[in-house]
């Protein structure tokens, strides 16, 4: 059984809902993050930046154990292994590849300060909250963009869409506005209806 070391957070759901959607059973450890456990030597050894994702297989490459951290890494792992929410043709790879590195590099890191800055400092930092709100609301519109006509990011329901949906379900708590992102709410409506998805959400087991 796959062991994850999780905490419910937008990069912890990322996997629990795929492990869930690829009906594979899992292990969640708890890694509290707001007591420090990510520090422990422990877990720096399979998650050398002291963050929550990580995962380990001990079925992987040629049935030895392997250990992988960062979320993009593993969703990758995770589709590759089941050969699940992957499309196999090389031009959708591409650009599923697109999507989850747009993802990884700005949804992530974007919406991740954001919230830092309005929910977990000591003191208020207006420039902070307007600089980080104003890129979170511009990187929703370019997922509202990219939806437009689509029913999802690349083709049918990949790893693409539960990387940024992840980010994208806590749009009400980061203060974004879906009033003109029409094609982001009925994409969010339907990721959030799936029932692995619906388990993937749950707070550790
Ligand atoms: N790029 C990493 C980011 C992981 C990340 O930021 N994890 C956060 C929780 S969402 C964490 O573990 N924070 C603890 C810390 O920063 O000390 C990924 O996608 O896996």
């Amino acid at each position: 059984m796959i062991d994850l070391y999780y905490w419910p957070t937008p990069n912890g759901w990322k996997i629990t809902i795929m492990l869930e959607e690829c009906g594979l059973p899992y292990n969640a450890i708890p890694v509290d993050i707001r007591s420090g456990d990510q520090f422990k030597p422990e877990f720096l050894a399979i998650s050398p930046n002291n963050k929550i994702p990580a995962i380990v297989d001990p079925e992987g490459p040629g049935g030895e154990p392997i250990s992988i951290f960062e979320s993009g890494a593993i969703l990758l792992y995770l589709a590759e292994k089941t050969g699940r929410l992957m499309p196999k043709d090389n031009r959708s790879r591409w650009q599923i590849m697109e999507w989850l590195m747009f993802q990884m590099s700005a949804i992530g890191p974007m919406f991740g300060q954001l919230g830092h800055f309005l929910y977990f400092t000591s003191e208020s930092v207006p420039y902070a909250v307007e600089r980080f709100s104003n890129e979170a609301q511009r990187l929703a519109t370019v997922v509202d963009r990219r939806l437009e006509g689509r029913d999802y990011l690349v083709g049918d329901y990949s790893i693409a869409d539960i990387a940024s949906f992840s980010w994208l379900a806590r749009h009400e708590r980061l203060g974004i506005d879906l009033d003109e992102l029409p094609n982001l709410g009925r994409w969010l409506d339907e990721i959030t209806a799936r029932p692995a998805v619906q388990r993937g959400l749950e707070p550790v087991k």
